[in-house]
Formats: structure tokens, C-alpha cells, sequence
């Protein structure tokens, strides 16, 4: 009988991440001790939905549980970087959702108590779990592609297209400064790195409000749709929309269109990769398939674990024909994390919270550029050790 060391769990936050990261974490052999929420009401609600033994009075009550050892923030961000540092400093291991804090020093403060604690501390970039963009990874690592001369792509959404829609991520004091590029554009540029494994080394943003005003309303989950009972009209002080045009340390040029207002775009995160010897687009609201361009032909690659290079291989978990979705991503994400936590490997391609703070520099950049109406440079992250 095959016995692994025990995970107790405890998940800060009950919206529809904190569920989801419920769900990976159980199917990872996590045990989930307790959960917290906003009150200890809903807290009580969320531990009966997820099935989980404890609800906590208070997500810094979580944190500082010496029975858990990892610790999951799906909280509104503006708690990011408190709850981090909090449970990082009892000893816990940390899965701490996007962005991992609002403000990059914060950000750079967290992944230095994670490293100097020596604990697991993720960041669910999960779209790197798609096998098709391992795929698509393993293709440019292996040179067959060539030169990269392009990278360039968009991540629209509507969630956000009435001024009936609110949400806390359009609160600067809860969400943080950057709403539509912190919030998904960083997934966006995530990626671009990733596959490319080229930095973007300077940018030039502009950022816009398309809805000038909102109704406060009661907080509502992001994608949920307006029930027209919504409060008092209200200045909006964060982006709709972000064009980002940008230059990699590898001579590549890319741009980028983030937008939370874009009618009947769900979730679409699109990534084109156009080199020398031929062009690579992945989609993912089509993860199953990889458009693969040549001069002659252009073809769609399946995500068949036959067929796959070994590093894409590894995530394709279902023959080909059966879908592997978002979800799936999520618990291919955490058993990952976990397998750190047990055994102390590094498991390939893991975004760490070294990849939470790139995201943050992004931001700051992205933010200054709108700003300044200029280019403006990206530090180059110093690789340091796990
Ligand atoms: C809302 O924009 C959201 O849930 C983001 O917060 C997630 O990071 C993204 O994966 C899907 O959309």
C-alpha cells in the first residue's frame, strides 16, 4: 500500500477559485481541514458546500492554524499579501492566487520570505498546464521553429461590459491599480514567456475605461451576470481595456490587446508565436488542438499523448478525443505543488512566486508606460535558485 505524507489543507476565500481550488487539492491527496470566508457565516455556508469540517472565524484565524500545512489564498487580492506572509512565517507551504500582491515590493517581499522559509510557494499561471501549450513550449525550445520575430495575441472578456456589472476587482482599494491587465493580461505575458522563453524587455501601454461609471450593487462573482439591483452609479477608476506593443531580449516584437468589455468573449486568451520556420497559435477556449503555420500548410496539431513531445506528454492525463479543460489545468497545477511539497522536486514549469512577482513588474510597467504616454524598460528578472 502505496502511503504518501498527508497534506491538511485549509483554503482562504469561498468564491467559485476558492471551490476550484477545493476540488484540485482533494484529488491531489490534500485532506481539507478548514475553510474561511468573508464572515463566519459564509464561511459555515462554503464549509457545508465544499464539505469540509471547519469553518474559520477569519482567514488570518486560517493562516494561523499549526495544524495546516498548505494554505490556498482565493481572496480578494488586496489580502494577498498579508495572508501570504502570515502563513509563510507559521511554516505553511502556499498556493496564493493572482496577483500575488498589489503592490510589486510586497510581491518581492513575499517570494524572499517563501525562499528564506524554504516552503512551496505557487502562483496559479494554470494556462501553462495545457498540454497543447507544452506543446507549443517544446516546439520553440527545440529550435525547429527558428527565430522568433513576432509574439502577439489578445485576452478578451465581457464579464464586465454593462454598467450594472461590479465586481471587487474594479475597486482599486481591493483589487489593486491595474484591474484588466493585472487581472488576465498577466496571465497573457505569463504565457508569451513561457512558451517563447524570451522576457519582455520593453513595452509601451495605453489603458482605457470604456465604462466610466458602475453600480455598487452587492459584491458579485467575477463572470456572475447583473441582476439589475444594483446600487448607486460610481466612478470607475480602473482599465477596461490595455494595448500593450512590446520588444523581448531575443529581438522579438509582440502586442498584446487585454479587454473586459468585449461582447460575447468569454474567456479568450489567444497566444500566436511567428517565427523563421513557421508560426504556432494556441486558444484557449480550443485547448484540444494547436494551429501549427508553415508557407506551404497550415495544420492542426491534437493534443494526443501519443504524439506529443515527452514535457506535453506528461499533463496529457486523457487519450486523445476526450477533452482536457480548465479544470483540468487547475489539478495538474496543484498535484504539481503538492509533489514539491512531498518530495521535494521541481517539477517542470511550475510558476512559482518568483513568476507572481514578474507579473507585478509587468503591471508597474504597463501602468507607468499608460502614464507616461512612453516606452518604458522591464527589469529582467535575476534567475534565482527554487
Ligand atoms: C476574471 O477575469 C478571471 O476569473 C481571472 O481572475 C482569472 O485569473 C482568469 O483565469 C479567468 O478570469
Amino acid at each position: 500500500m502505496r502511503t504518501r505524507k498527508e497534506l491538511r489543507v485549509g483554503i482562504a476565500g469561498a468564491g467559485f477559485i476558492g471551490a476550484v481550488h477545493a476540488r484540485s487539492a482533494r484529488l491531489a491527496g490534500g485532506r481539507l481541514v478548514g475553510v474561511a470566508a468573508s464572515s463566519p457565516e459564509s464561511a459555515r455556508r462554503a464549509a457545508d458546500r465544499l464539505d469540509v469540517p471547519k469553518a474559520y472565524m477569519s482567514a488570518d484565524e486560517l493562516v494561523a492554524d499549526p495544524e495546516l500545512d498548505v494554505v490556498h489564498i482565493c481572496t480578494p487580492n488586496h489580502l494577498h499579501g498579508p495572508l501570504a506572509l502570515a502563513a509563510l512565517a507559521g511554516g505553511k507551504h502556499v498556493v496564493c492566487e493572482k496577483p500575488l500582491a498589489t503592490a510589486t515590493q510586497d510581491a518581492e517581499a513575499l517570494a524572499d520570505a517563501a525562499r528564506a522559509a524554504d516552503r512551496v510557494a505557487a502562483v496559479p499561471f494554470v494556462y501553462r498546464y495545457y498540454p497543447t501549450v507544452r506543446e507549443a513550449r517544446a516546439r520553440v525550445a527545440d529550435g525547429g521553429l527558428g527565430a522568433v520575430h513576432l509574439v502577439h495575441g489578445t485576452y478578451l472578456q465581457d464579464w464586465l461590459l454593462s454598467s450594472e456589472d461590479h465586481n471587487w476587482r474594479v475597486d482599486p482599494a481591493l483589487g489593486g491599480a491595474s484591474r484588466a491587465f493585472a487581472d488576465i493580461g498577466s496571465h497573457w505575458c505569463d504565457l508569451a514567456e513561457f512558451v517563447t522563453g524570451q522576457r519582455i524587455a520593453r513595452l509601451s501601454a495605453r489603458t482605457h475605461t470604456a465604462v466610466p461609471e458602475r453600480r455598487d450593487g452587492p459584491a458579485r462573482a467575477a463572470f456572475a451576470v447583473a441582476d439589475g439591483n444594483g446600487g448607486a452609479l460610481h466612478a470607475v477608476a480602473t482599465e477596461d481595456v490595455a494595448l500593450v506593443q512590446f520588444e523581448t531580449d531575443g529581438g522579438a516584437m509582440g502586442s498584446l490587446v487585454v479587454s473586459q468589455v468585449s461582447a460575447g468573449r468569454k474567456n479568450a486568451l489567444r497566444l500566436e508565436v511567428d517565427a523563421a520556420g513557421g508560426a504556432l497559435a494556441f486558444d484557449q477556449e480550443d485547448p484540444e488542438t494547436l494551429w501549427w503555420g508553415r508557407r506551404e500548410a497550415a495544420t492542426l496539431l491534437r493534443r494526443d499523448p501519443g504524439t506529443l513531445s515527452p514535457p506535453a506528454a506528461r499533463l496529457a492525463v486523457l487519450p486523445a478525443g476526450h477533452p482536457q479543460g480548465y479544470a483540468d489545468c487547475f489539478d495538474l497545477f496543484v498535484a504539481d505543488v503538492y509533489a514539491a511539497i512531498r518530495d521535494g522536486v521541481d517539477p517542470d514549469g511550475l510558476p512559482r512566486f518568483a513568476d507572481g512577482v514578474r507579473a507585478a513588474r509587468l503591471t508597474d510597467a504597463v501602468m507607468a508606460s499608460a502614464a507616461q504616454h512612453a516606452w518604458v524598460d522591464v527589469p529582467t528578472p535575476v534567475e534565482v535558485p527554487r
